[in-house]
């Protein structure tokens, strides 16, 4: 079913992201589902930038910035003070980077995952800490070039698998989401804004600064990494695994070919980020007892 894309903009223009930053596209669809009814968190991140200062704030939400490690408990504290106001039906979001998620703050967000907090957090994964200059994280994955891996070293380690890290703590709704989906993106936010208790969104936001890319390109490269399944597109309720788009399994080239970030990728690299890609296939096979063979070309 077509789901009716909300006219309503909480996201100014006049933001100051990149051209082509694929976390400002995607801030923008989730507050056109999530409504003006959301308090925003923002740790550390290229986001504290690109929201502005007040009075000439980007998004036209309430919208807090935090130190890198705090923000789910800042969120945690939110909530609180919401629940004793009797404003039950106002959304608390956390929008985080992966430097924040996968590395620094991971401490605060197990621990808000664990107590079930009724939050949402979205982590806008741009593969990098690229506020700062293009640094790895350990969501950058093996072949990157950043500039604390730089050519001929590369990133060596797997990016680590914060979806099954999070389902661990036993969370009732997890999901991932690409602006270049934007139906499949503006449905995962619906749902996760009709459920209580701790609800995680891991968003992939190309980024054409550090990917090295063209600034145009942040549609097409998103569909790529869906299409190739480097991100495999997924909603994981109560425990139950979906799919919720079936990648059309284009080469892993194609996605890799459009960004100088893999320019100097070589073949032991390429194979070891193919390798990760069947590992995580492999995964959702076993979890939704779908038929998925070797498909990761
Ligand atoms: C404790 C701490 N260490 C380092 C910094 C500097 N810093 C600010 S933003 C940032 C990068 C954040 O990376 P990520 O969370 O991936 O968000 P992105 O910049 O990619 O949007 C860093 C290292 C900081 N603010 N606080
Ligand atoms: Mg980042």
């Amino acid at each position: 079913m077509e789901l009716k894309y909300p006219k309503a903009e909480f996201l100014e223009p006049g933001h100051l992201a990149c051209a082509g930053c694929g976390a400002a596209l995607a801030m923008r669809l989730a507050l056109k589902t999530l409504d003006e009814k959301t308090r925003v968190v923002i740790p550390a991140s290229c986001w504290s930038v690109i929201a502005g200062r007040h009075p000439d704030a980007a998004l036209k939400l309430p919208l807090i910035h935090t130190p890198f490690a705090v923000a789910p408990s800042m969120a945690t504290g939110i909530r609180a003070a919401l629940d004793r106001l009797g404003q039950k039906d106002v959304t608390v979001m956390v929008w985080a980077g992966d430097g924040s998620s996968y590395d620094i703050g991971f401490g605060a967000l197990s621990a808000a995952a664990e107590r079930n907090e009724d939050i949402v957090y979205v982590c806008y994964d741009n593969e990098a800490y690229m506020n700062t200059g293009i640094q790895r994280s350990s969501s950058t994955p093996p072949g990157t070039w950043t500039t604390t891996t730089p050519y001929p070293t590369l990133k060596k380690e797997q990016k680590k698998d914060l979806l099954n890290a999070l389902l661990a703590h036993g969370i009732p709704y997890a999901a991932t989401a690409s602006p270049s989906y934007p139906q499949d993106f503006l449905a995962k936010f619906q749902k996760a804004r009709s459920i209580r208790g701790f609800r995680f969104i891991l968003v992939l936001a190309p980024c054409p600064t550090g990917w090295r890319m063209e600034e145009s390109k942040t549609i097409e490269v998103g569909r790529l990494a869906v299409e190739s399944g480097v991100f495999p597109l997924l909603e994981v309720e109560d425990g139950k695994w979906r799919i919720t788009h079936q990648p059309s399994w284009i080469p892993l080239e194609r996605y890799l070919e459009l960004q100088g970030r893999f320019s100097s990728i070589g073949e032991e690299e390429k194979e070891t980020f193919r390798k990760s890609v069947q590992e995580k296939w492999k995964d959702i096979a076993e979890k939704t007892g779908s038929p998925l063979e070797d498909k990761v070309r």
